[in-house]
């Protein structure tokens, strides 16, 4: 998952290790020339020093520099100029796997910041990177707790909305949903709010039947709002736990659906507007987020399809500038496809 990051990441963390290294045998040598030059300095005027000893020397010269670096715990600065080529390809990388450019630019500043202002211990300089670009990732991805939402509701029922384009997976993610709430044990509810995708009612009709749902349903060509409301007021009135309103995708720029979804909106006030977009959108996603955002409002984000070729990128950009927490990743077409995105799991997943 997500292996172009993952391998831009890696590569980055690489370089910079062996330049906390090279710069580290640099130094060493100059302290372990600083200690021959008193040692062997009366001695040096009368011999000749052959090739072989010089070789035989050098030898013994990193080998009491490692001992050097054991006894002090050498620490290691790096420059601006030491790390400006390795930032800047990585500003490339990132922009390539679809990271959008104002995160990409944060990213690199919060990583400069951080590098400049390190020791590195040299042994230590592997771990430390790894630590300064997973404390930088974590702190630009939002993460939310679904079920904590839900329990935190005192007033039945948690009615989520589902927003997106044509196909991007918010029928199939309900239907996880639903798998997911009712193994925890709660009630659960579909309102068949897409009226207009031939087969859209059936689709959705199938995994309530699958999963022992119960949806509530009008004719197509029914105005989705009134089917939402319907649906709302038989979940309250059988104390249902979850509402899941499945809707129609449409574009973000298509005005009269988005004025029929701000109706639903309006009609059933939910508790969570959920944006459903797949992973690999790549540098559309923001922008077609930002449609919703604006237009309708969204309050959280599924990431679908994760489990395709997947650049990995849109997840930073997304969450960065909506500031909004991606709630799921779906990483399949089964039911239990379904990860609770952890921003901890997920930065770990990069760097190894
Ligand atoms: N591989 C993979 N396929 C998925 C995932 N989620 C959804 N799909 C597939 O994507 C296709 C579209 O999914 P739907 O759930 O129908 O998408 P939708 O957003 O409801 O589509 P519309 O209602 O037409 O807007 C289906 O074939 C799903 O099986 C996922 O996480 N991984
Ligand atoms: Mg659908």
């Amino acid at each position: 998952m997500f292996d172009l990051l993952k391998k831009k990441i890696r590569g980055f963390v690489d370089k910079l290790k062996g330049k906390v290294e090279e710069k580290a045998e640099r130094e060493i040598e100059k302290k372990r020339e600083e200690i021959v030059v008193v040692e062997e300095k009366p001695v040096r005027k009368k011999v000749k020093v052959t090739k072989e000893k010089k070789k035989k020397e050098k030898k013994i010269k990193i080998g009491l520099g490692k001992k050097l670096v054991a006894i002090f715990k050498k620490k290691i600065k790096l420059s601006e100029k030491e790390i400006e080529d390795y930032l800047w390809e990585l500003e490339l990388s990132l922009l390539e796997a679809d990271v959008d450019e104002k995160t990409t630019k944060e990213i690199i500043k919060k990583l400069e910041e951080k590098i400049l202002t390190k020791e590195f211990v040299v042994g230590e300089e592997e771990r430390e990177i790894f630590n300064i670009v997973k404390s930088v990732l974590k702190g630009i991805l939002v993460e939310g707790d679904f079920l904590k939402k839900i329990e935190e509701k005192k007033q039945k029922p948690f009615v989520v909305l589902f927003l997106g384009n044509n196909g991007y997976g918010k029928t199939t993610t309900i239907a996880k949903l639903a798998y997911l709430l009712k193994k925890k044990g709660k009630t659960v509810m579909f309102s068949s709010s897409d009226t207009f995708r031939a087969a859209a009612i059936e689709q959705l009709q199938e995994h309530a039947d699958k999963l022992g749902v119960k949806t509530i349903k009008h004719d197509y060509g029914a105005d989705p709002a009134a089917v939402s409301f319907d649906a709302r007021k038989s979940a309250e009135s059988r104390k249902t736990d979850v509402l899941l309103i499945d809707t129609a995708g449409r574009q973000e720029t298509n005005r009269n659906l988005i004025e029929e979804l701000k109706k639903i909106d309006r009609v059933v006030k939910p508790d969570m507007k959920v944006f459903v977009i797949e992973a690999f959108t790549g540098k559309s996603a923001l922008e077609k987020a930002r449609g919703f955002y604006e237009n309708v409002g969204l309050d959280a984000v599924i990431l679908t399809k994760a489990d395709l070729d997947v650049k990995g990128g849109s997840i930073l950009s997304i969450t960065h500038n909506l500031k909004k927490p991606v709630l799921f990743l779906g990483t399949g077409q089964k039911y239990e496809d379904l990860e609770i995105f952890d921003k901890e799991r997920f930065v770990d997943n990069l760097l190894t």
